[in-house]
């Protein structure tokens, strides 16, 4: 088992979160994007040779919870996804990954979109 399903695995659902933290600059962290919405910045622990996180300002805690009224907010986070990855070059494509609950390997919980390239992808995902 990886060490972010260990991470998963043990990761309990809580108000605050380290992307909370990064959102209220407690912790440094450099913007690749943001906006009023949302803010984008590479992921710590790379799985690919380009891998950033796109996440709301809101604190939604996981897909699952999301309300209907979340609609447009998920929408622009695909959005603003598709267009950093071609800010970053990505233009033979990439991966969109939002992980949820320990069964999805979520080790964070503030909702947040993975966007892995720089390398083929395989199927199935682990
Ligand atoms: O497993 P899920 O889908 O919840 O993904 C959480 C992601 O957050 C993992 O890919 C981690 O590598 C990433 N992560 C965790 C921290 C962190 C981060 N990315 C950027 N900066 C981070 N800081 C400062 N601290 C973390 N604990």
């Amino acid at each position: 088992m990886g060490d972010e399903v260990e991470l998963a695995q043990s990761a309990s659902p809580s108000e605050d979160t380290i992307f909370g933290k990064i959102l209220r600059k407690e912790i440094p962290c450099k913007f690749i994007y943001e906006d009023e919405q949302c803010v984008a910045f590479d992921d710590v622990n790379p799985q690919a040779p380009v891998h950033f996180l796109v996440i709301p300002r809101k604190a939604i805690s996981q897909l699952s919870k999301a309300e209907d009224t979340d609609e447009a907010l998920l929408g622009h986070l695909l959005i603003v996804a598709k267009k950093v990855a071609a800010q970053r070059g990505l233009d033979k494509g990439f991966r969109i990954v939002i992980n949820d609950g320990p069964i999805g390997a979520q080790s964070v919980y503030h909702i947040h979109i993975h966007v892995l390239s720089g390398r083929q992808m395989q199927w199935p995902p682990g």
